[in-house]
């Protein structure tokens, strides 16, 4: 029997709507939904091997519970209730002795991110974290302090661009697959591409133009190109007019910053400066300097990327066709979203956030996230309070945030760590519990709210019975709740019947998702009028270049540039990013996509590899004040002398996953845990790093 199911895929974050071919109770083959505009069928290589990673015999087959030192790798099965209450019972003692704020729940924000807020909510805790700051807190931060929107509220209209500017933005390898779609497309129609990144990334090879920029220096750039669209007057003036608060301010404070001053300190010719600045503004407003996705790499980070969305809003781009939009939700059609847990009253929560988000310490990065890589320092010190429990579901802190070192430091201090994932990951690894999910094909889960032009639902739905013995992370915490006498908040046996109590009230049933996999509140694109109905959510109703969100916190909005160092020696600037082959620290071990892509390479350039005695394929040792490991050289010219690149995710050290296990050298090992204080994201590119021949 042959069965199609559609579906949204889980091998990474971006959610592509998937159609799946089911046979005889087997998963057979994975395509894109052909009947989602955009995906048409295409799917990236990851979400290929979906099949790979149902039927990996090495992915979690039960609730395992720690017989040995923490990480030293003793384990014994367990049954669900034997699992459960294991960590119901340290979980009513901790809570009786230090109250609900010494409970953390650090996750990748997904579509069950309401069970999880909800669970804390119960529990009377603020400490919720997602992924988002490690990702892009600042430019999180920084669309807020322009727009009153998050990054999140935000969209890019690929298809009818006609030039985009990528600063790193890795588009062909750090795949969203319907973003690749509309920009392929948007190419053939005649639309220019210009790439800067220090390194000749896949995009950067499809560029019209390419630019090897001094790494850390693209604001220097920014401030050049402003400089120039405001001194040769190349800017949208009805839409600045009517929309900018600050422009003069802006003008003042970029007079010194003149493009023969910013080649000195990117590398970039002065005159291709002026020569981008001229071409953009010819096709203004269908213009995008790209905000960027990961927005991690400087401590001054919000700053880079407010210059970049500055960008948009001079070419008058933000709202128009084939620039940047304002995601649209269901209200704007006078309708209803799905509901949401959290949207029940719960007990007041009174205790501030451990990371101090929120608090006059740290008052811009978003709460509803707040910042993860801040835990370790406030575990350790114990400041504001002592933490004594962690859950992880869905994301690994030891390889996701920077210098594992000392996230070990801080697990060693807890009384009780656990992990929910569908590998042994190597949080899993140093956990006392973990706790198996079913992998996505296996399981539904909760609506997904898809707002943009049009505001739509999708739905992930369970193609074929679980393999093994792991559960939904709905289930699995309405059942931890209710060991704790919090079962109340979650009003559903499993999560089928979850997404119907969230469908209530919008219009739509589950079986409304049946034929296509989506539901559409609204048959046409929705844009403001982009000259006279912007809806900005700024104190001031206008864009603020000046911005009170920023000043009012006692932080400048527009800080005069600090110069890059340039690195000599054995010296290098680290820097990071992805591959298509893989997803962050998640597919390493997966069977199709380890065999394409084994291990990382340490990214050096030939003339400094040359110099330090490094041959293309030998071991070297890469070293910073934080950690070190070995890893082989792949010598090149492609790479900017100043700093060296390692693709993120390798050197997993969980034995249960073996065919990654030892192989490469993680990132995050080497990565000091620095942070934009401003804008919350972890500064992963600020760490120097030393390099030498094994
Ligand atoms: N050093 C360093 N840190 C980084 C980055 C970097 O480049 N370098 N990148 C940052 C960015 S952009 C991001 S978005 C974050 C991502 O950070 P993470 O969310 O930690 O990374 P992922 O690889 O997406 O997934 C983490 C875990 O989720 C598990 N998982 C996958 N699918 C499922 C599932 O269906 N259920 C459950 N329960 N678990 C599942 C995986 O096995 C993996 O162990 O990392 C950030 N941190
Ligand atoms: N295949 C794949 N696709 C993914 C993901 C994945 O894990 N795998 N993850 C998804 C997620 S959560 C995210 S956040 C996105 C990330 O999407 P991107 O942000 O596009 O990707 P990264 O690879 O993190 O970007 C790093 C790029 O910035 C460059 N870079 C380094 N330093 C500088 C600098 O100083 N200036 C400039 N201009 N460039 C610099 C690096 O060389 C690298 O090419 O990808 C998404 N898509
Ligand atoms: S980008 Fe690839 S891995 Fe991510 S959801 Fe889409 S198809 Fe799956
Ligand atoms: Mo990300």
């Amino acid at each position: 029997m042959e069965k199609t199911v559609y579906s949204l895929c889980f091998m990474c974050s971006v959610r592509c709507p998937i159609q799946v071919t089911v046979k005889d109770g087997q998963v057979t083959f994975i395509q894109g939904n052909p009947k989602v505009p955009g995906i048409e069928g295409s799917l990236c290589p990851r979400g290929a091997a979906g099949i790979a990673l149902l039927y990996d015999a090495q992915r979690l087959q039960s609730p395992m519970i720690r017989t040995g030192e923490r990480g030293s790798g003793s384990w014994r099965k367990a049954s669900w209730d034997e699992a459960l209450d294991y960590i119901a019972e340290k979980l009513r003692a901790i809570l009786k002795k230090h109250g609900g704020q010494s409970v953390a729940l650090i996750e990748r924000a997904n579509l069950a991110t309401h069970v999880s807020k909800a669970f804390l909510k119960a529990i009377g805790s603020p400490n919720y974290f997602s992924h988002d700051a490690l990702c892009k807190g600042s430019v999180n931060t920084a669309c807020r302090s322009l727009f009153g929107y998050t990054d999140a509220q935000m969209g890019i209209d690929y298809k009818n661009t006609r030039h985009i500017v990528l600063y790193g933005r890795n588009l062909f390898e750090a795949i969203a697959v319907k973003e690749v779609n509309q920009m392929i497309e948007a190419l053939g129609a005649g639309a220019k591409m210009t790439c800067i990144d220090p390194r000749v990334s896949i995009t950067a090879t499809k560029a019209h133009r390419y630019w090897m920029i001094r790494p850390g220096t693209d604001l220097a750039l920014n401030y050049a190109l402003i400089h120039v669209i405001l001194k040769e007057r190349l800017y949208d003036a009805a839409y600045v007019e009517r929309w900018v608060l600050g422009l003069n301010e802006l003008q003042d404070f970029v007079q010194p910053y003149t493009p023969e001053w910013a080649e000195q300190e990117t590398g970039i010719p002065a005159a291709e400066i002026v020569t981008l600045a001229r071409e953009v503004s010819r096709e203004k407003p269908a213009v995008i300097f790209h905000y960027g996705y990961r927005g991690a790499h400087h401590t001054n980070e919000i700053y880079l990327r407010r210059s970049i969305l500055i960008l948009n809003v001079l070419m008058g781009s933000v709202e128009a066709k084939g620039g940047l939009f304002f995601k649209k939700g269901p209200g704007e059609v006078g309708r209803k979203p799905a509901r949401k847990l959290t949207d029940q009253k719960f007990p007041a929560v009174k205790a501030p956030r451990i990371d101090k988000v929120g608090t006059p310490d740290f008052p811009l990065p978003d709460p509803e996230h707040g910042v993860p890589q801040v835990l370790p320092q406030a575990i350790l010190s114990e400041d504001p309070y002592p933490l004594k429990a962690l859950f992880a579901f869905r994301m690994d802190p030891l390889m996701s945030m920077p210098d594992t070192n000392l996230t070990k430091k801080a697990l060693q201090k807890l009384d009780l760590v656990v992990a929910c994932d569908i590998n042994w990951s190597d949080i899993a690894w140093w956990s006392d519990v973990v706790l198996p999910e079913s992998v996505f094909l296996e399981r539904t889960d909760c609506v997904q709210q898809a707002n943009g032009q049009k505001p739509q639902m999708f739905l992930r739905r369970r193609a074929v019975p679980p393999r093994y013995d792991t559960r939904d992370w709905a289930v699995i915490v309405k059942q931890l709740a209710e060991r704790i006498g919090a079962g109340d908040f979650f009003p559903y046996q499993d999560t089928e019947e979850l997404v119907r109590w969230q469908l209530e009230g919008t219009g739509f049933t589950l079986e409304d998702f049946d034929k296509t996999g989506f539901v559409a509140y609204t048959d046409k694109q929705i844009l403001w009028d982009r000259l006279g109905g912007l809806k900005l959510k700024t104190p001031s109703q206008k864009i603020e270049f000046t911005s009170s969100l920023l000043e009012n916190a006692g932080f400048p909005s527009f800080p005069p540039y600090e110069p890059v160092p340039a690195y000599e020696g054995n010296r290098f600037r680290l820097i990071t990013g992805r591959a298509a082959l893989h997803t962050h620290v998640s597919t390493q071990n997966n069977p199709y996509l380890h065999e394409l892509l084994p291990e990382n390479e340490l990214w050096i350039h030939a003339r400094r590899a040359a110099a330090l005695g490094v041959k293309d394929g030998a071991l070297v040792t890469v070293a910073s004040r934080v950690g070190s490991g070995q890893i082989r050289a792949r010598v090149t010219e492609h790479i900017h002398p100043d700093c060296v690149f390692l693709l993120h995710g390798f050197g997993h050290e969980a034995a249960f996953a073996a065919r990654a296990c030892g192989r490469g050298v993680s990132d995050a090992l080497l990565e000091e845990n620095l942070t934009d204080r401003v804008g919350g994201s972890p500064a992963l590119h600020d760490t120097t790093v030393t390099v030498q021949p094994v």
